[in-house]
């Protein structure tokens, strides 16, 4: 049984060995990639038991990804493979601002899930469920089944929900009333504030709270900054840790699967931010979407420090 089952496409990533650019390369590293997989490994590599619910090609990316994830202890049992339609794929182009991606992913195993994913018994005895924004652009289907799960009468007790707007998914579909509509149904949204402003136009982090406030929990986060989580009324502040980054892909979502283990453990706000920006530095750090998490003695240490040894 797993405490959390995190919904949504991975993909096999490939990206250079270095730092030239991708047109350059003649060789590429091929790890596994997926906003809601990445959620999951963390959260298994934090002590918690995590499942992952979707569908990959019958071809090697998708027994490649299951076999990581299982390496990871995520539990892939679930997942069903399609002998039809491939597995998706993205490359990673690394530059000296920001890391672009290249997608490979239309028509994908993955697209066709839908709303009857939502019977999985997976889902009947887990506590949460993750979703992200990413699936809700991947195909109709894709966004009936995340309409069902945050608000159909097959939706569990909570259902966290990270808004992952990803633009080069969305090309002339209205990216901001979609998931404007997803995250007030969820009982925590994850969004970064930058994101928020961009699909919202908003100006501060209370008014994403106040835009998505039908939500019990909004945690708005500002990079660097740090994050702000209001909790049925609670406004907590944590900053973030100093931390070197070499690249931020996968640090989105190891901040939720930091923050999801607190909850699963009833830490208080303060512990679930930290844990958030603990699992998040382990990202930032490493140039795979996941990070080996640090060891729970580790964190577990940093979550009881006063606040004027925080960061
Ligand atoms: O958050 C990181 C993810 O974006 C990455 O692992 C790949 O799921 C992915 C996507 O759709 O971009």
């Amino acid at each position: 049984v797993a405490d959390v089952v995190c919904v949504g496409e991975t993909m096999a990533v490939l990206s250079p060995p270095d730092a030239r650019p991708l047109g350059e390369q003649n060789t590429l590293r091929m790890a596994v990639g997926g906003a809601e997989s990445n959620v999951a490994c963390g959260l298994a590599g934090l002590g918690h038991r995590a499942a992952w619910l979707s569908r990959v090609g019958d071809d090697p990316f998708g027994r490649r990804i299951m076999a990581d994830l299982a390496a990871r202890g995520v539990d892939v049992s679930a997942v069903e493979t399609d002998p039809e339609h491939p597995t998706g794929v993205y490359f990673k182009d690394p530059g000296p601002d920001r890391t672009r991606t290249y997608y490979y992913r239309g028509g994908s195993a993955a697209t066709r899930m839908g709303p009857e994913l939502a019977r999985d018994p997976v889902l009947r005895q887990a506590r949460m469920v993750h979703l992200s924004g990413v699936a809700a652009a991947l195909s109709d289907s894709c966004a009936r089944l995340l309409r069902t799960l945050l608000s159909g009468p097959a939706r569990k007790p909570a259902v966290s929900f990270d808004v992952n707007h990803r633009p080069a998914l969305w090309r002339g579909a209205d990216a901001a009333r979609s998931l404007l509509v997803l995250a007030r149904c969820a009982d925590i949204v994850f969004v970064g504030r930058d994101e928020a402003e961009t699909l919202w136009g908003t100006a501060s982090c209370d008014a994403v709270a106040d835009l998505l406030s039908p939500a019990p929990v909004v945690v708005v986060k500002d990079a660097e900054h740090g994050a702000t989580s209001y909790a049925n009324g609670v406004r907590t502040f944590v900053p973030s840790l100093p931390t070197k980054v070499v690249e931020p892909v996968g640090a989105g979502d190891a901040f939720a699967a930091g923050y999801l283990a607190a909850v699963l453990e009833n830490r208080d706000e303060r512990s679930r931010l930290r844990l958030g920006h603990l699992a998040a530095a382990a990202a930032l750090r490493t140039r795979d979407d996941v990070p080996v998490m640090p060891p729970r003695a580790e964190t577990d240490r940093r979550l009881a420090l006063d606040d004027d040894a925080w960061a």
